[in-house]
């Protein structure tokens, strides 16, 4: 007889979506295992310890809202929390609601296959521990497959280096270590949100700082501050109207795109909103714009053009202001960095950008980064170059469902879903946050909430009704396929390179196809919602 463990659910990942789903199958009476990497809960905020990782949503919208007690409890010192406070609210909930004796801490799944016969997932993790589940959830992450550039070399560099999602733990708090920038040659390669966020505390420290920039992002000033006492009074008291607006919100923000075009207003109208949305904080300048300015390129120059007048405004050297405006997409059509003056760091005498469109990076060496025209000596290497976005966590995932069919041949052209919550030949296997699912493009607490809840239910109709296997048609998973295509051919996502296209320098194999979903989080839920109203039409049960 097997020893192998047996659960009614294994879950992948401890984060923000695997904590919640634990506790929701658990309050449902069933059996459930969650597998964890890391040595403690949180998911990206525990990787991403980087000094300056901090959240770009408002603190008091990306909170669980499933607990009123744990919303009463929990103060939020920052309207945009940083890491360490954000580890600790994760630590807090894991330790309220007792989650962490269902978690197996520093197991990394490295193999999941489906057992037709027995209908049930066997997992197996780096060290070879295995366990069985009647259900996979994977919680895995939308920027969790750390990728390394792909630079000949990375190995080389003698002083210390690593990615930023690999910072080392503080061992006696939650956030990142003191690896003693003071004064020291600090070099950072990647300049998307992760990179502005450290750049700009590297920047107050190190002795020098060098920026290695392959293509500028357009970033706006997130406007942080500490939340007062009445704000928080007022916070806790109104906590059902902020996640109701959050609802509503196409992205499960505060804020909402202006139904309206740039084009009804008044020159002298649209500057002034511009500018109001500017000094606001947050992503409104994105997501509370004229609602063409996503999906019209002659609405997106206009407020592309006011960005790129503030870059101007705020870097004295004019030139090195030019290499700073991005000109190869506009204003929110990759993901917007969230900064507090992150531009002003270029007026610092510590601190030097270098283009890497100039002057390309030739290879890492044991002292430093080469580009084409010097070898750039550094003491400390920090690689900001993202992830494998979306797809990597699964793929670097040996999965296995129906008839030995792999799920990373069946996602090669890119991802085939339907929901993006799963997909035909595999069977009980429920992707929260999967590829195509309306989490990807949401303020993601918000929408992974909607998620577990769905899975949740499904969950319970199952075993109501006594049935144990759920796979998504080959028609429902196309059909959703091609929605999702349709959805992101309405925006101007589609138009430029990005991580939402699949787009990663150094993952050239990587198919281009829009990942995410973007017929915002209220469609998605409607749609979600159809499908359970009619028996989870789509998917055959049995
Ligand atoms: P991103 O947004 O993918 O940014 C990675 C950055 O690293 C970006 O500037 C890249 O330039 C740069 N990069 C990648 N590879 C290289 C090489 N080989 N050489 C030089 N520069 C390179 O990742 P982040 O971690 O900043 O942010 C990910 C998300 O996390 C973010 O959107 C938030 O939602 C949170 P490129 O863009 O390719 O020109």
């Amino acid at each position: 007889m097997s020893t192998t463990p047996q659960y009614d659910a294994i879950i992948i990942g401890a984060g923000i979506a695997g904590m919640y789903q634990l506790y929701r199958l658990r309050e449902l009476g069933l059996s459930v295992r969650v597998f964890e990497d890391g040595s403690d809960v949180g998911g990206t905020w525990y990787w991403n310890r980087y000094p300056g990782a901090r959240f770009d949503s408002e603190s008091y919208t990306y909170g669980y809202s499933w607990s009123k007690e744990l919303l009463q409890e929990w103060n939020w010192k920052e309207h945009f929390s940083p890491q360490p406070d954000n580890m600790e609210y994760l630590s807090f909930v894991a330790d309220k609601f007792d989650l962490r004796k269902d978690i197996t801490f520093n197991a990394r799944v490295s193999k999941a296959t489906y057992d037709e016969a027995a209908n049930c997932w066997e997992i197996e993790t780096e060290k070879g521990e295995r366990a069985r589940g009647r259900f996979l959830i994977t919680a895995v992450g939308v920027l969790s497959a750390t990728q390394m550039p792909r630079i000949p070399g990375v190995d080389k560099f003698k002083g210390i280096s690593f990615h930023t999602s690999r910072w080392p733990k503080d061992e006696k708090g939650f956030g990142g270590k003191d690896i003693g920038m003071k004064g020291k040659r600090v070099g950072v390669i990647g300049t998307g949100a992760t990179g502005v966020q450290l750049i700009q505390e590297a920047a107050k420290v190190a002795g020098h700082l060098t920026v290695f920039q392959l293509a500028p992002e357009f970033c706006a000033p997130l406007r942080n501050a500490k939340i007062t006492d009445d704000e928080q009074a007022h916070i806790k008291a109104t906590y059902p109207e902020i996640f109701k607006k959050c609802q509503e919100s196409s992205a499960g923000f505060l804020h909402n795109f202006v139904m309206k075009s740039v084009f009804e207003v008044s020159d002298e109208e649209r500057e002034a909103f511009f500018e109001y949305l500017y000094n606001r904080p947050g992503f409104e300048k994105w997501l509370g714009n004229f609602v063409d300015t996503m999906i019209d390129p002659k609405a997106n120059a206009l407020i592309t053009e006011f960005m790129a007048r503030k870059i101007r405004g705020r870097v004295k050297d004019p030139v090195l202001a030019e290499k700073l405006i991005p000109k190869n997409h506009g204003f929110g059509m990759r993901r917007v960095p969230m900064d507090t003056n992150y531009y002003e760091v270029y007026n610092q005498d510590n601190v030097t950008l270098v283009d890497l469109r100039e002057t390309p990076i030739e290879t890492i060496t044991e002292k430093g980064v080469k580009t084409s025209d010097k070898e750039h000596e550094l003491d400390i290497l920090i690689y900001a170059t993202g992830f494998d976005a979306v797809t990597g966590a699964f793929t670097r995932i040996d999965i296995t469902g129906v008839g030995g069919k792999k799920l990373k041949d069946k996602w090669a052209d890119g991802p085939v879903t339907y929901l993006g919550m799963g997909g035909h030949d595999f069977p009980n296997f429920l992707t929260l946050v999967g590829p195509h699912n309306g989490a990807t493009f949401c303020n993601i607490p918000r929408c992974i909430e909607q998620n577990v809840e769905w899975v949740s239910d499904l969950m319970k109709y199952m075993r109501d009704k006594k049935l144990t296997r759920i796979e998504p048609t080959v028609k429902a998973e196309n059909e959703w396929t091609e929605h999702v295509a349709e959805s992101a051919q309405n925006s101007l996502f589609t138009k430029t390179d990005s991580w939402f296209m699949g787009v990663n320098i150094n993952m050239p194999e990587k198919k281009r196809s829009f990942l995410l979903y973007a017929g915002g989080a209220p469609a998605y839920k409607a749609k979600c919602d159809e499908v359970a109203a009619h028996n989870y039409e789509g998917f055959v049960l049995n």
